[in-house]
């Protein structure tokens, strides 16, 4: 594939890697790269070999925001008209699980789009941060929401209005980061983890991932309902009957994602 390509794509065994490819601007993501990563990530969704994925930037940048240089000149209306920056909200529909492998600086809309994967692997130099405050503006594509959720409202108020950046380590501690690694690992640790989970059973993961994602979307006893009907709705598949029959024989399972 061309290195001038927006995103580079690669296949390791089941799992699908993302690498966004905007180096000279730290990763800056504008509108035709975001397109061609979500375009990216729906192609491996859709495709049967492929269990879960994971996005990277590299070791400078997972990546320093939207492009700051393409909204220079917006209004309201030129930003509403044009669903700026649109295609972000298309990682939400992604059904299998995507891991975000983040190094260095991993800022606004960089950050935004890490905290929209499922589960995050960080280097040890990893700087996450919102400083949109410095630009006149606040975060707009999940920031403010999926932050809080994260962090808790003190250490996300001080992110998003003085611009405060979390070390790995913190990110660690404040629940935005599930693991910290060096640098020459973060890769390889989270294909890792992604491969771990590419082999587990596929409709299981993907109720799993949209039911712990419905527990920002709904009242606690909703939420439990729907966890409720499907957990019973698994008892439908080939894979309970194969994962609790493998289990009774002391065999490994042999998952039929059906
Ligand atoms: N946009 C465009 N170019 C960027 C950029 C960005 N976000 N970040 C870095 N660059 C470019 C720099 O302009 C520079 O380009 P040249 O001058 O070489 O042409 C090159 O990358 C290297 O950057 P620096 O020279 O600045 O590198 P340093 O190591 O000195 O500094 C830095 C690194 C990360 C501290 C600095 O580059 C920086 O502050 N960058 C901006 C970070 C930032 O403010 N990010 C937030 C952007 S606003 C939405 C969706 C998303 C968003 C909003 C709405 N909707 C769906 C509605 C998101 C908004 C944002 O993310």
């Amino acid at each position: 594939m061309s290195q001038d390509a927006l995103v580079l794509t690669e296949t390791h065994d089941r799992v699908g890697l993302v690498r966004i490819n905007n180096p000279k601007a730290l990763n800056a993501l504008n509108n035709p790269l975001m397109t061609a990563l979500m375009d990216a990530l729906e192609a491996f969704d859709a495709d049967d070999k492929i269990r879960a994925m994971v996005v990277t930037g590299n070791e400078r940048a997972f990546a320093a925001g939207a492009d700051i240089k393409e909204m220079v000149d917006e209004t309201p209306e030129s930003m509403n008209a044009k669903a700026h920056i649109a295609p972000f909200d298309r990682i939400m529909d992604i059904q299998k699980p995507v891991i975000a492998a983040v190094s260095g600086w991993c800022l606004g809309g960089g950050n935004e789009l890490a905290m929209s994967c499922d589960m995050l692997v960080a280097s040890e130099t990893a700087q996450f941060g919102q400083p949109e405050i410095n630009l006149g503006v606040i975060p707009g594509a999940g920031g403010t929401q999926r932050l809080t959720r994260a962090v808790g409202k003190v250490i996300a108020m001080e992110m998003v209005l003085n611009n405060r950046t979390l070390s790995a380590e913190e990110a660690l501690h404040y629940g935005l980061a599930n693991r910290v690694v060096p640098v020459e690992r973060y890769l390889e640790e989270a294909l890792e983890l992604a491969q771990q989970i590419a082999v587990r059973a596929p409709v299981a993961l993907r109720t799993g991932k949209a039911a712990v994602n419905q527990a920002f979307d709904t009242y606690l006893k909703d939420g439990i309902q729907a966890e409720r009907d499907a957990f019973y709705g698994l008892f439908a598949t080939e894979d309970q009957k194969e994962g609790m029959q493998a289990f009774a024989e002391k065999r490994p399972a042999n998952w039929k994602g059906a």
